[in-house]
């Protein structure tokens, strides 16, 4: 990740005032502005640290064995977690998530608080790109349109002066770039909505597109959930063409965002004007035509009576996504954009204040600043995994680990989803009645994966013995249920829901700066998590009337992995970076059904690539290139993650040689710091191909399991 930059003279808050609130699942950040507050609420060790302050933890004996390192990570670890039993961390990374919220709050005429205004400066500034002060499409990426037109109206938004050098490199940058004419399509959204776009210059987003009947190939409710809700907002939004109203900012962004003067451009011929540095995804013939053809839809021939209708219908949809989650909404673009069709429609309401409150579940503050975050949390997700971790090193009955772990099962408790949503089958929901979600229950969706790995890690620890059992037979059943609903006809798994149209239909991809964005695919990592979770439950409950089935869905789960191989002997990874991780995943998934290195040449190849990637430190390290190529590119430093993900693959193959294993767990080993911590490397996650995502406690939870599994087999002892 790219360290600090010269900052200028911005200001910035007293880091000691900042608190994370947790209140059944929902982490917000709070600055106390007194004395007496700051002395009723002391500042956690897990506040420190995320905030970058020292933590004065101790420093621990000299690991002498994996185990011992193992432990030093949990001491360490353990007091991060959250009073709630959960781990939070930033979760950063794409760079078009805090433009989002701020122009959200900007034209629905939020107060944005001092102290946000600040951070935000400070976050911004320090994640400007070290060369050129832009900013790109994740923090690792190069500068983009998309990327320094939407932060640099955040920065002017929350009160930097055009004057300030921050501003005037991003600008230029911008100008070299050919300036905001040249954003990709959510660019030209958000900027219309500021009133610093015309609404003519952006391509259609017809919300007559929900009426058609539901058989129809390319009906939106075939599409990938992310991409659904965004363009639902959207396309409410497109049809009302309103903007904040024009004022002096206004003005003022009108002549800094653009090359030429803003009075003097013809919009409606830029629709399709995006800088080549933003286009990840080049449109194809069949969008251009479907654009130009639903652009005259639009202008001539669509009765406004039925925009009218079209208009109510996808109102209706909002209402039911915002209600359905509580406001929180299934993630930090459609939540933004939701806020303010709520707002142009009804004004200040109630849905108008829980979305002020519910933007907040997505800001994250640390030492650089403060940013949004991908999702409001990580909560579930990495909660699953520490308790993962400890069961694997056979800590799980040490009395040194048991509140810790009741806290986390207390948690994952607490944070199961415990009814349908409202309308689910009007909102084209996918079951969602005890699944777990990745963050909090309130936010509601069920992903395969999460659903899998909360399961799996509630069965292990009701298994200890001593533990409470928390989660009742019928309530892990409701989440096998839910489990069982998504596998695909081609025997994987996706994300949130089934597979619903082909992938032909990403000739549709309008968004331009992501790839594989419009339908579901099957994914070796969430097919792997999925019949895990399963077959846990199996062994849980041997006679279950499931069991048959859960056989046969693990059967076909295996196949799909089993041809998703590439050649190399690889999996490629869809969530982290990129073959190491799902490489890790889909070995797990043939060890359950008894292959190995010695009897599937499946295993043998996998070992093959990996060993061909051990470098000679023993490590492992991969770039997030990987992710945007679909070739395995080497990091140029070897990472504890990827390394982790590594071995933990190779044990999974039950390779014996013990060599290269050892090397990799030395490596793990040699690089944890004295109080028991692993220090961040580079980005670990990615989605829909092109935007990186940290997964900070990854060096926490992965490290833990890796050293674990190889005391188990190997002894827990290096030489
Ligand atoms: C996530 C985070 C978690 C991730 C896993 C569980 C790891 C994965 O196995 C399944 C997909 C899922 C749930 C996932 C999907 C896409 C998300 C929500 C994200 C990568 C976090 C942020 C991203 C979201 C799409 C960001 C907003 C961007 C848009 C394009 C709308």
């Amino acid at each position: 990740m790219y360290s600090k930059t010269v900052q200028g003279d911005l200001p910035t808050t007293e880091l000691a005032r900042w608190r994370l609130k947790t209140e059944d699942g929902r982490q917000t950040w709070h600055y106390l502005k007194t004395d007496e507050e700051v002395a009723a609420w002391p500042q956690s060790v897990a506040d420190k640290y995320h905030l970058g302050l020292p933590t004065d933890l101790p420093i621990l004996p000299t690991p002498g064995t994996p185990l011992d390192a193992a432990r030093n990570g949990l001491s360490f670890f353990s007091k991060l977690q959250l009073s709630e039993g959960q781990w939070a961390c930033e979760y950063g990374g794409p760079m078009f998530l805090l433009p989002a919220t701020m122009i959200a709050y900007f034209v629905t005429n939020s107060e944005i608080p001092e102290e946000w205004r600040i951070e935000i400066q400070r976050y911004l500034a320090a994640r400007a790109h070290p060369e050129d002060g832009g900013w790109g499409l994740h923090i690792e990426g190069e500068s983009t349109v998309f990327g320094t037109a939407l932060n640099y109206v955040v920065l002017r938004i929350v009160g930097m002066s055009p004057d300030h050098p921050v501003c005037i490199r991003a600008r230029k940058t911008l100008h070299s770039l050919g300036g905001a004419l040249q954003s990709p399509l959510w660019g030209k959204v958000m900027l219309s909505l500021m009133g610093c776009y015309r609404w003519e210059g952006v391509n259609p987003i017809p919300p007559e597109l929900w009426l058609l009947p539901n058989w129809v190939p390319f009906h939106p409710w075939r599409w990938w959930v992310h991409n659904r809700q965004v363009f639902l907002a959207m396309s409410y939004l497109y049809s009302l063409k309103k903007a904040r109203p024009v004022d002096d900012i206004t003005i003022a962004l009108r002549k800094e965002l653009y090359v030429e003067s803003y009075d003097s451009i013809d919009f409606s011929l830029h629709r399709n004007t995006v800088a080549p540095k933003d286009i990840y995804h080049p449109h194809t013939k069949a969008l251009d035509a479907l654009n130009e053809i639903l652009a005259v839809w639009g202008k001539w021939i669509c009765p406004s009576k039925l925009q009218e209708i079209a208009r109510n219908h996808v109102y209706k949809l909002i209402k039911l996504e915002d209600e359905n989650s509580d406001y929180c909404c299934l993630g930090p673009v459609n939540n933004p954009l939701n806020f303010v069709a709520r707002y142009f429609t009804e004004g200040e309401s109630h849905a108008v204040n829980m979305h002020r409150e519910t933007i907040k579940d997505f800001l994250w503050m640390k030492n650089e600043g403060m940013l949004a975050n991908g999702t409001d949390g990580v909560q579930c997700w990495d909660t699953s995994f520490l308790i993962q971790g400890v069961i694997e090193c056979g800590f799980g009955e040490d009395p040194q680990y048991r509140d810790m772990l009741i806290k986390a099962l207390q948690f994952l408790d607490t944070q199961q989803i415990r009814e349908e949503p409202k309308e689910k089958d009007f909102s084209y929901r996918q079951q969602r009645k005890g699944a777990w979600p990745f963050s909090k229950r309130a936010q509601g969706y069920t992903v395969c994966d999460t659903t899998a790995e909360g399961l799996k890690s509630v069965l292990l620890l009701q298994d200890v013995p001593g533990m409470p059992k928390l989660v009742s037979d019928e309530r892990l059943q409701d989440s096998v249920e839910v489990l069982l609903t998504m596998q695909n006809a081609n025997g994987g798994f996706a994300s949130y829901e089934l597979i619903r149209a082909g992938p032909w239909l990403e000739s549709l991809n309008a968004a331009e700066v992501f790839g594989r964005i419009m339908v579901e695919y099957p994914y070796p990592e969430c097919s792997t998590a999925t019949i895990m979770g399963l077959q846990q439950f199996v062994k849980t409950y041997p006679n279950h009337p499931r069991r048959t089935r859960i056989e046969n869905v693990v059967g076909r789960t295996v196949q799909y992995i089993k041809k998703a191989q590439e050649p190399d002997g690889s999996w490629y990874g869809s969530w982290g970076i990129c073959f190491t991780y799902a490489t890790m995943f889909a070995t797990e998934a043939l060890k359950s059904t008894g292959e190995t290195y010695e009897n599937s040449p499946t295993m043998r190849k996998a070992v093959e690539f990996l060993l061909s990637k051990q470098r000679d430190d023993g490590g492992w390290g991969e770039s997030y290139k990987s992710c945007e190529t679909g070739i395995y590119t080497e990091h140029k430093e070897t990472q504890v993650v990827n390394t982790a993900w590594a071995v933990i693959a190779l044990m999974n193959a039950g390779y014996k040689e013990r060599g290269p294993i050892e090397r990799g767990i030395k490596l793990i080993m040699r690089r944890q710091q004295p109080n028991g911590e692993w220090l961040q490397e580079a980005i670990e996650g990615v989605f829909n191909k092109s935007c990186m995502i940290s997964y900070p406690n990854y060096k926490f939870t992965f490290t833990i399991k890796a050293l674990g599994i190889y005391a188990r087999i190997f002894g827990n002892e290096v030489c």
